[in-house]
């Protein structure tokens, strides 16, 4: 029987990179869908996470963090977010807590008004773990301030899961009824090739100094089922995944003494993947040279972007 208040419909976060807008989309989505990291611009391609709840259905639309483009990279990466405002239900501004409100978060604030005037606007501050609450208070002052009266403010914390299922209400809330566009279970559309890409790349940008997290790019070559194995052994996987990185010097960063810090790598990312796409896999890390690709429209197309 279909329910006629059943909810649901797409709504897109954004905002400066490093607020936790991946971090969000996961712990509402219940598994890690989005990779993380303590460094800004780690998403590089919107992420449809896709929520389930008995009344409602919510697709998350994750996007990389907006900020001034100083690379072609950079301005695909906008151009993208601003193509997904006008496509959404609702858009989601991301704030921390723990950040003053910044001349990033008016033009981001300006960017959405301006491509998409009808879209509703949800604000968002995440984090609040990081706070206190005498710090909290004036905070979403501030953000509605930015927002206007109308719009709903809802503070959060993805890590400490404080106030999810309230902003999933919210969100709810702004949903027209209709059915659900997903099949129940499933928590994104990201094809497995993505997924292992990304989590490769999260690996990598692990420990990494300040410049090289955006000189880095994950390619999976190929995966191939390995032969001759028997039932109790169980499926494997071989995959083989080329990191690009943008300078001879920064090969042997990556690569590390001897080869350990690539070890690394391979070890933290194999787990992840196992754990995502419960088969066993056996992972081949390959490190290439695209000189300048950030700024090569040829190799970015190459890329993917
Ligand atoms: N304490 C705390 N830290 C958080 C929370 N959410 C995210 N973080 C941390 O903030 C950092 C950035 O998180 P991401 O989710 O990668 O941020 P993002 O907005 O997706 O960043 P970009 O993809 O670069 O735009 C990571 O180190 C997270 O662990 C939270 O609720 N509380
Ligand atoms: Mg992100």
């Amino acid at each position: 029987m279909t329910d006629p208040d059943f909810r649901s419909g797409f709504v897109c976060f954004v905002g400066r990179p490093n607020t936790g807008k991946s971090t969000l989309t996961n712990a509402l989505v219940g598994s890690k869908i989005a990779i993380t990291s303590s460094r800004p611009q780690t998403t590089r391609h919107t992420i449809r996470g896709i929520v389930h709840r008995e009344h409602a259905q919510i697709i998350l639309v994750d996007t990389p963090g907006l900020h001034r483009p100083r690379t072609l990279l950079g301005q695909r990466l906008n151009d993208l977010v601003r193509d997904t405002y006008s496509e959404v239900d609702a858009v989601c501004v991301c704030i921390p807590a723990d950040e003053k409100i910044g001349p990033g978060d008016r033009w981001i604030v300006e960017q959405v008004r301006q491509v998409a005037p009808r879209t509703k606007l949800i604000g968002i501050v995440t984090k609040i773990d990081k706070v206190s609450k005498e710090r909290l208070a004036p905070q979403l002052l501030a953000v509605s301030e930015l927002l206007g009266p109308d719009v709903d403010v809802v503070p959060v914390s993805a890590t400490s899961g404080e106030q999810l299922e309230v902003l999933v209400d919210v969100l709810a809330s702004h949903m027209e009824p209709g059915p659900a566009f997903y099949p129940d279970g499933e928590l994104t559309d990201e094809p497995e090739e993505t997924l292992m890409a990304e989590l490769i790349r999260e690996a990598a940008l692990e420990g990494l100094g300040d410049e090289l997290p955006h000189s880095l790019a994950v390619v999976i070559e190929e995966i191939s089922e390995r032969e001759g194995r028997t039932e109790k052994q169980g499926e494997l996987l071989d995959v083989h995944a080329l990191l690009y990185v943008e300078r001879p010097s920064q090969k042997g960063i990556v690569i590390g003494k001897g080869g350990a810090r690539l070890r690394e790598v391979g070890t933290a990312a194999r787990s992840q993947i196992e754990k995502l796409l419960g088969v066993k896999i056996y992972l081949d890390l390959h490190v290439k040279v695209a000189k300048d690709w950030q700024r090569d429209p040829k190799q970015l197309g190459r890329l993917g972007f």
